[in-house]
C-alpha cells in the first residue's frame, strides 16, 4: 500500500503512535510518506520505503495567524497525486481529519481513503472548545475509517460529539524487544549512584500530566526511602515543577533530564513510574516504561484501567489523591519481593501490547477501509 501519514511531530504520545508504526508498515513493505511541518522527533536517518514530505507555510502580512490546514491540505494532494496514496493515515484529528477532508475533495478520487485516529487530547479538550467543535464532527464523520486507543476514547468521541460511526479501537504498542530492562549503568552511576530507589516521569509537561502531583508524592516517597526522582520530558508546566522542587527543598534528589530521545536506558534504572493524570486516553508512557520492567501508580482516568491491573502491574487512584499514591509507592519500594512481582507483571501486561500484533490491527482495519466495507454504522 502508499500511505500518507500525518501527525504532529512533536514530543508526544499521537506523534510517537504514528512514527512507529509507520515505520513497522516501511518495514512490511508498505511506501510510506509522512506529511507534517517537520521531522517526526522518532524519525531519523535513512529508512528504505519512508520519506518525509515538509508542508511549508507562507507568512504573507496579511496572515495575523499561520494558516496550515490550508497548508497541509494542499501537501496531501500533492503527494497523493505525485506518490499514488491510497489512503492518508491523520493521527490526532485537530486539524488534520479536516486537511485530509479537504484534501480528498480536491483529489475527486473517490478511491483514495482517509482514516482518522483519535488520540485523546484533540476528542477530550481541544474538540470540545466551541470553535472547533462542528468542524471536528464534521470531520469525523466525514473519515471514511476512525479509530481510537482505548475504549474510553471511543465513548467518549461517541457521547461527546454524538457521531454515528462505528470507531474501531486499536491501543497503543510498544515494540517489547527494543523496550525492554538492560543494564543501565552509566544512568545509575549519574542519577542514583549511592543506590537509591529511581522514581520516573516522563511528559510533555502539560497541565494535564499534573507534574506536580508526581513532585508532591515524590516528597513524601522520599521522606521515608533513598530515592531520586528522574523527570524526563518538557513543557510549559516545568518551570514551575522546578521551583516547586526548591520550596520543598528537594532539588537535589529530582532531576529534570529534558527531552530524550533514547528512553530505554532511562526506563531501565527504574523501581516505580509515576502517572497521577488529570486525562489520559491511554498512557503511552506507562506501557512503554511496563515493558521495562517498572510498576506504575497512575490514577483511574481515561483509559489508564485498560492497560494498568490494580494490584498486579502497579497501582491505581483517584485522580488528585497524593496521600494514597505516595503510600502505594513506600509500600512497593519497601517490599522487594512484592516489587518483583510487580514487575514481572508489568512486562507481561506490556507484552499484550506487542508492537508486531497492534501493527497487523491496523494493516487489516486499512485493508477493511480500502475494500470499502462498511465501516459507517455502530
Ligand atoms: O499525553 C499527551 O499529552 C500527548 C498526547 C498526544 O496527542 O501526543 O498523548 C495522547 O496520545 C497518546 C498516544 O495515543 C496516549 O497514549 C495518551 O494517553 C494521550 N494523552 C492524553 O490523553 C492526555
Amino acid at each position: 500500500m502508499n500511505i500518507g501519514i500525518t501527525c504532529y511531530p512533536t514530543y508526544g504520545g499521537s506523534g510517537v503512535v504514528a512514527t512507529e508504526l509507520g515505520k513497522a508498515l516501511a518495514e512490511r513493505g508498505h511506501s510510506v510518506h509522512f506529511i507534517t511541518y517537520a521531522m517526526p522527533m522518532r524519525l531519523s536517518g535513512f529508512m528504505d520505503n519512508v520519506s518525509f514530505h515538509e508542508v511549508e507555510i507562507s507568512n504573507y502580512p496579511l496572515f495575523d495567524f499561520p494558516l496550515y490546514t490550508l497548508a497541509l491540505a494542499s501537501k496531501m494532494v500533492e503527494v497523493a497525486r505525485y506518490e499514488r496514496l491510497d489512503l492518508l493515515h491523520c493521527h490526532y484529528a485537530i486539524p488534520h481529519a479536516t486537511s485530509a477532508y479537504l484534501a480528498k475533495q480536491m483529489l475527486n478520487q473517490p478511491d483514495i481513503k482517509v482514516i482518522t485516529t483519535l488520540h485523546g487530547t484533540d476528542i477530550t479538550l481541544v474538540g470540545l472548545e466551541p470553535s472547533f467543535l462542528p468542524v471536528m464532527k464534521f470531520s469525523i464523520e466525514q473519515s471514511d475509517g476512525v479509530t481510537a486507543v482505548s475504549r474510553f476514547l471511543k465513548e467518549k468521541t461517541l457521547t461527546n460529539y454524538g457521531i454515528d460511526k462505528d470507531i474501531e479501537v486499536i491501543p497503543n504498542f510498544v515494540d517489547t524487544t527494543r523496550y525492554r530492562r538492560i543494564a543501565a549503568d552509566e544512568v545509575l552511576k549519574s542519577c542514583a549512584p549511592h543506590g537509591e530507589k529511581v522514581v520516573i516521569h516522563t511528559s510533555n509537561f502539560r497541565g494535564v500530566k499534573r507534574v506536580q502531583d508526581v513532585i508532591y508524592i515524590f516528597h513524601e516517597i522520599r521522606k521515608k526511602i533513598k530515592s531520586r526522582l528522574l523527570l524526563v520530558g518538557d513543557g510549559p508546566e516545568r518551570s514551575q515543577c522546578e521551583l516547586l522542587c526548591r520550596e520543598l527543598g528537594i532539588q537535589d534528589d529530582v532531576k529534570f533530564l529534558g527531552k530524550q530521545a533514547e528512553i530505554v536506558p532511562i526506563l531501565s534504572t527504574g523501581d516505580l513510574f509515576l502517572l497521577p493524570s488529570q486525562s489520559e486516553s491511554f498512557g503511552l508512557s506507562a506501557l512503554e516504561a511496563m515493558a521495562c520492567e517498572v510498576p506504575v501508580i497512575s490514577t483511574s482516568v481515561g483509559g489508564l484501567p485498560e492497560l494498568q491491573v490494580h494490584g498486579e502491574t502497579g497501582y491505581i487512584a483517584e485522580f488528585g489523591d497524593i496521600d494514597r499514591m505516595a503510600r502505594y509507592g513506600i509500600d512497593l519500594l519497601s517490599n522487594p519481593s512484592k516489587h518483583k512481582l510487580f514487575a514481572q507483571a508489568a512486562r507481561k501486561r506490556a507484552l499484550e501490547f506487542e508492537a508486531t500484533d497492534i501493527i497487523g490491527m491496523y494493516e487489516r482495519y486499512y485493508e477493511k477501509v480500502l475494500s470499502g466495507a462498511s465501516v459507517a454504522a455502530a
